[in-house]
Formats: structure tokens, C-alpha cells, sequence
């Protein structure tokens, strides 16, 4: 197993809304230093990526939303209130004809959707960096290798094509997607397997037929990102049937969950995707602070091996998993089952 990481990372770590005050975020460097270390302990070794390949990303995402990211934290040092964090607090509201403000706060609030997502000095390095990790492994399986993880932070799949929030900025999973089809497969399929809907994803290839994208999450009735992320999303305009939620109860337990990855897993067969990718989120962890499901660290595994029986070109973003003191062992016990 290919495996590309980077310390750059720790340079990103946000505050959040969190019970109505401004904290520092529950999506902090400590996830991917521990998945780090737990990779390190079972063997494996971590390659850096390659450098931010810009244009791969603004196929996927718009070029005045990546330049937002990339300038925001500047822009805000000039404002004679500026706090710890870079973030808006108003948002669109659902009008049509919406006009991009020049302000700042403006353009944040324009460029989000969560209030649980700010920028920090760190910010853009550490997007830009992730979505190497994720660029070098599709990368690296173009070239040959059956499966490589990228081990990214902060996530990306409720990146939309100009929205950041859920602590993501870069979509990674969106990136590795288009570049393997920039890359000569016909067609992808994503397989989205974090407690939380991939919205971002879904957004972004909704309207197409050569990336299928598949979520298995917590029903949005009840949880992050709410509003989207039903049964009845299947995709608009070439997009028709090129897109499957399967939204699921609070507390599912693995066996219930794994009966719910057949038709997912039929799905994709069926699709003829010729790679896939996989956004890996381990917040279905039973003791995960932000989640409700039921997994152990053993269940992993058995996902990978079913994942694994596709039996095609593979490529592992990391999304969620907030089970610090776990986090390192569901991965690397992920890692395992695809091997
Ligand atoms: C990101 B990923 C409240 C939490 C707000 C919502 C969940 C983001 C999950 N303090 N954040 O899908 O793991
Ligand atoms: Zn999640």
C-alpha cells in the first residue's frame, strides 16, 4: 500500500462554533499526527507529494473560491478588528440572483455554508498540501499501484465547487476523482463511506455520468450537513442515476450498516467505473465524539475487504474520525483489509 502524508497539515487548525462560543476546532493536527504514528507502528511508510498541482484543483472547484482560500487570512490581518480566525457571519439566504461581494467578510460568507469552519494563517498551506497527498496517489495508481491513501487533514467532502464548511476547503476526494478521469478512466465512482452525507461531492458531479458518487451517512433528518443528503438525490440532467445516498438511523451497528454497502457496492459494479475512490472517514467509531454508529475497530477491516473485493484501481482519501485516541488503529485496520 502506497501511503502519502506530510506534517504540513499541522500548520491548519481553526476555531469553531461550538455550543454558541468560538473554540478552537475538534478538527485538530493531533488526528493526523496519531494517524501518523499508528501507520509508522504497523510498518508502513509515509511518502511526501508531490507540489499542488492548482489547475487539477480548479476543474473541480471555482478559481475565485480557491483564490478566497489562498488570500483570506491576508486580507483579514488588514481589518482593525480581526481575531484569531478568518470567518463571516452572515450567509446567503435562499434568493436567486445572489451577487459575490468585494468585502471580505462578504466573500466568506458568500464561500461557506457552516459556521464550524474558519481560516487560520495555516489554511491554505495545509488544503494545498492534502490535496497533493491526494493528487500524488491517483498518481501513483495511474501508474500502476492497485491502491494508495493520502492521508489528508483538514477533510474535504463537504467542499462543494465554491463552499467551504464541515471543516473542509478542498474537496480531496472531488480532486482525485477528476484527475483519474483526467488521467484516462472513463468513468470513476466515489464511494463515501464518513458518518456524515458527502454534499460537497454530490454537488460537484451531480449534473455528470462519468463520476458516480455513492454516501452511506447518518440521515441528514438529524444530522450534519441537514438539508441534503436524502434517498431521493439521484442525480439531475446527464447526471440522472449517477448519484446514491443511502441515508441510515442513529446508533447503526456494522451489521446493519454492511447490509446497507450491498446495493452500494452493486452499484458501482454495475456502473462500470474502472477506479474508485474512497472517501475513508472512521467518525462511525463507536466512542467518535461527533458521531452516533456503532463501529469497532475490527469492522474496518471487514469494510476494506468487501471494498477491496471490487477489485479495482483504488484510491483512499482520509475524511472524518474524531476518536483521537483511536483513530490510528481504525485506519490502520482499514488499511489492512484492502491488503
Ligand atoms: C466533518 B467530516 C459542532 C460540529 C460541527 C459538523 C461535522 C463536520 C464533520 N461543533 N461540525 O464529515 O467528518
Ligand atoms: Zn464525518
Amino acid at each position: 500500500m502506497i501511503v502519502i502524508g506530510s506534517d504540513a497539515h499541522r500548520a491548519h487548525h481553526a476555531m469553531e462554533l461550538h455550543g454558541g462560543s468560538m473554540l478552537l476546532s475538534s478538527e485538530g493536527p493531533d488526528r493526523a499526527d496519531v494517524i501518523t504514528t499508528a501507520m509508522r507502528a504497523a510498518g508502513y511508510t509515509i511518502e511526501e507529494p508531490q507540489p499542488f498541482d492548482r489547475s487539477n484543483a480548479e476543474r473541480v472547484h471555482t478559481a475565485e473560491y480557491l483564490e478566497l482560500l489562498e488570500t483570506a487570512w491576508s486580507r483579514w490581518q488588514e481589518l482593525p478588528d480581526a481575531g484569531p480566525a478568518a470567518m463571516s457571519f452572515s450567509w446567503p439566504s435562499r434568493t436567486p440572483n445572489l451577487v459575490r461581494p468585494d468585502d471580505l467578510i462578504g466573500q466568506l460568507g458568500f464561500h461557506s455554508f457552516a459556521a464550524d469552519c474558519s481560516i487560520v494563517a495555516g489554511t491554505w498551506e495545509a488544503v494545498t498540501v492534502g490535496a497533493a497527498m491526494a493528487q500524488t496517489a491517483v498518481d501513483r495508481v495511474s501508474a500502476g499501484a492497485g491502491a494508495a491513501y493520502a492521508l489528508c487533514r483538514p477533510p474535504g467532502h463537504h467542499a462543494t465547487a465554491d463552499q467551504f464548511g464541515g471543516y473542509c476547503y478542498i474537496n480531496n476526494a472531488a480532486v482525485a476523482a477528476q484527475r483519474l478521469r483526467d488521467h484516462g478512466a472513463e468513468r470513476v465512482a466515489v464511494l463515501d463511506v464518513d458518518y456524515h452525507h458527502g454534499n460537497g461531492t454530490q454537488s460537484i458531479f451531480y449534473g455528470r455520468s462519468d463520476v458516480l458518487t455513492v454516501s452511506l451517512h447518518a440521515d441528514p433528518m438529524f444530522e450534519f450537513p441537514w438539508f441534503v443528503g436524502h434517498a431521493h438525490e439521484h442525480g439531475d440532467d446527464d447526471g440522472a442515476g449517477w448519484n446514491l445516498n443511502v441515508p441510515l438511523p442513529r446508533a447503526t451497528s456494522f451489521a446493519d450498516w454492511s447490509a446497507a454497502l450491498d446495493p452500494a457496492l452493486e452499484r458501482i459494479k454495475r456502473s462500470g467505473a474502472e477506479a474508485l475512490v474512497v472517501a475513508l472517514g472512521v467518525d462511525t467509531f463507536a466512542e467518535d465524539p461527533l458521531g452516533t454508529f456503532e463501529f469497532a475497530t475490527a469492522d474496518y477491516a471487514s469494510m476494506a475487504t468487501r471494498i477491496a473485493e471490487l477489485d479495482m484501481a483504488t484510491v483512499i482519501v482520509q475524511e472524518g474520525g474524531y476518536a483521537v485516541d483511536d483513530i490510528g488503529l481504525n485506519v490502520v485496520s482499514f488499511l489492512h483489509g484492502v491488503a
